[in-house]
C-alpha cells in the first residue's frame, strides 16, 4: 500500500489545530458523512473520491532459482516471457539469455545464451518471438543505444539490424536502455537519462517494415511525465494495448525501489491511477516488472531475504464470486438496442459479506456501473432471495453493448465482472446473456465515428 496514512493524520491534526470554528465545521463533516453512511445500510460506503491505493494482492513470491547463476554468484535479471509461456528470456552478467520449458509453468530445464549478440541493458520480445529489441552499449561517446535483431524461425540464431538512430541522435554519453513495446510494436517506451536523470520516454512510428522491408525508426520521442514528477524511474513493462503500465520507481516516500502501476483510457490521454503493486515492499528493492497479458503473473527482479537476487514470479490473488445478470430471469436476455439499464447482482453468501466489496472497483467488461445498492434479490444457481445480502449494480445498456464485436438474434455471451475487495483481494465472476436484435460494432478505423473513413480519421491515428 502506498502509504498515505501518515499523510492524512498530519492533515487532520492541522485541522484540529485550527480554531474552534474549523474544529465545528470538521464535526458537520463527519456527522454529514455519518448520515450519508448510514442511509447507505449503515455499513462504510465507498467513497467516490478515494481511488485504491494498491494494485490488488499477489502470492508470496517464488525465485526462479534455475536462471541463475548459483555457481558464480551470479543473478538472472531483466525477465520477457514469450506469450506461450514456454521460453524466458532475460539476461545475466549482460548476456542475453534465453531459457526454455514444457509447460507454461514450473522450472525452466535448459537454456542458451544468446552469444551471437553483443552485451546488452533490457530486452523485449514481440508476440512472434522473431524481432528483440535490446539495449546496447555503443562507445564511449554516444552511450546505451535501443537497437533491433531478427530472425526468421524460432530456431534461429538472431542477427542484429541496427539502431533507432532517429530517437538516439542526440546522443554522447546519453543512456536509452529498457525497451518496451505494444503489441503492434508502434509505441515503445524506454529509459532514458536525456533530463539528467533516468526517466521513462515513449517514441511511436506508423509500421515495422517500410515498402522496401527495412524496419522504421520510431520517431518524436516524448517523456512521460505524468508518472513521476522529478524521481528516477526505471525498467517500464507496457500491457500489449498500450493502456497499462508497470515501472520500477522510489515514490511517496519509499526508502527502496518498488512496482507501480498506471493506466489510461487511451492513446490520447496522461496515464493515471498511480498504484503501488502488492508485491512491493519497502525491505528490498523490486523493478524490472513483466506482466503476462492477463495480468494475472508478475514476473520481476529483486534482491530480497538472506540477499537472494534474481527473477522473482507473483501470481495476483482471486478470489471468484457469483454474479446474476438480470437477478430473477435464467435466460438474462439482452437487448442490444435496449435504452435501459442492465442490473447485475454478486451474491452475498455465508462466508461472503458483499460489503466488503470496494463497489467502485466493479467493471463489467471493462464498463463502470452508474448505481449502486445492498440488497438480497438472488440465491445462487437461479434462486430468489436466500436470506444473503446481495451487492446489485446497475449498467448502461449501451455501454455493455458498446463493448461487443458483431453479434447475432440468440448468440449467448460471457460477460465477465472484475473488481477488488477493501483488502486488495482481486475478484471475479461471470453469467451469460442471451442477444436479442443484431449489433454490428463501428468500422475501428473510423476513429472520429462519422461512418466514414477518410483522411480526418489519419490525421488522429497520427496524432497519436
Ligand atoms: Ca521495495
Ligand atoms: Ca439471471
Ligand atoms: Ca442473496
Amino acid at each position: 500500500m502506498v502509504d498515505f496514512n501518515s499523510i492524512k493524520s498530519e492533515r487532520k491534526s492541522e485541522v484540529f489545530k485550527g480554531s474552534i470554528f474549523t474544529l465545528s465545521l470538521w464535526i458537520l463533516f463527519l456527522s454529514m458523512t455519518w448520515s450519508r453512511l448510514a442511509a447507505e445500510g449503515g455499513k462504510p460506503a465507498v467513497k467516490k473520491e478515494h481511488k485504491s491505493l494498491s494494485a490488488g494482492q499477489w502470492s508470496e513470491p517464488v525465485l526462479l532459482e534455475e536462471l541463475n547463476d548459483s555457481a558464480n554468484d551470479i543473478p538472472a535479471t531483466r525477465p520477457c516471457l514469450s506469450k506461450d509461456g514456454l521460453t524466458m528470456y532475460f539476461m545475466r552478467d549482460g548476456r542475453i539469455m534465453e531459457a526454455y520449458r514444457d509447460a507454461p509453468s514450473g522450472p525452466f530445464t535448459s537454456e542458451r545464451a544468446v552469444t551471437e549478440l553483443d552485451k546488452g541493458y533490457g530486452i523485449w520480445v514481440s508476440e512472434d518471438e522473431l524481432r528483440l529489441y535490446y539495449a546496447h552499449y555503443e562507445y564511449a561517446s554516444v552511450g546505451r543505444r535501443i537497437r533491433l535483431a531478427t530472425r526468421n524461425s524460432k530456431g534461429e540464431l538472431w542477427q542484429d539490424v541496427g539502431t533507432f538512430t532517429v530517437i538516439h541522435k542526440d546522443g554522447h554519453g546519453q543512456i536509452d536502455t529498457s525497451p518496451t513495446l505494444t503489441a503492434d510494436e508502434l509505441t515503445m517506451f524506454y529509459e532514458s537519462n536525456r533530463t539528467g536523470i533516468k526517466q521513462l520516454w515513449t517514441a511511436t512510428r506508423a509500421s515495422i517494415t517500410d515498402g522496401a522491408g527495412n524496419f522504421t525508426q520510431f520517431e518524436n520521442p516524448t517523456r512521460v511525465i505524468e508518472l513521476a514528477d522529478d524521481d528516477e524511474v526505471w525498467t517500464p513493462y507496457i500491457a500489449p494495448d498500450g493502456l497499462t503500465i508497470y515501472y520500477g520507481a522510489i515514490l511517496y516516500g519509499d526508502t527502496t525501489r518498488n512496482i507501480y502501476k498506471a493506466t489510461r483510457p487511451s492513446f490520447n490521454d496522461p496515464f493515471e491511477n498511480i498504484e503501488k503493486v502488492g508485491i512491493s515492499t519497502d525491505l528490498y528493492w523490486e523493478w524490472m516488472p513483466y506482466l503476462t497479458d492477463d495480468a494475472k503473473t508478475l514476473y520481476f527482479y529483486s534482491r530480497r531475504a538472506n540477499d537472494i537476487r534474481g527473477i522473482w514470479v507473483s501470481h495476483k490473488i482471486i478470489q471468484n464470486v457469483i454474479v446474476d445478470i438480470k437477478p430473477g430471469s435464467s435466460r438474462n436476455p439482452l437487448n442490444v438496442k435496449g435504452k435501459g439499464m442492465l442490473p447485475v447482482a454478486i451474491l452475498g453468501a455465508e462466508d461472503f459479506d458483499v460489503h466488503s466489496i470496494m463497489a467502485v472497483s466493479i467493471r463489467l467488461e471493462g464498463v463502470a456501473a452508474l448505481r449502486q445498492s445492498y440488497q438480497d434479490v438472488a440465491g445462487p444457481e437461479g434462486a430468489g432471495p436466500d436470506g444473503f445480502i446481495d451487492l446489485t449494480l446497475k449498467f448502461k445498456t449501451q455501454d455493455i453493448v458498446g463493448t461487443f464485436g458483431e453479434v447475432n438474434h440468440e448468440d449467448v455471451l460471457t460477460l465477465v465482472i472484475e473488481g477488488v475487495l477493501t483488502d486488495e483481494t482481486a475478484i471475479e465472476g461471470s453469467d451469460e446473456v442471451t442477444i436479442v436484435g443484431k449489433h454490428k460494432p463501428l468500422n475501428q478505423a473510423d476513429i472520429n465515428k462519422d461512418g466514414i473513413v477518410d483522411l480526418a480519421d489519419f490525421a488522429i491515428i497520427s496524432k497519436n
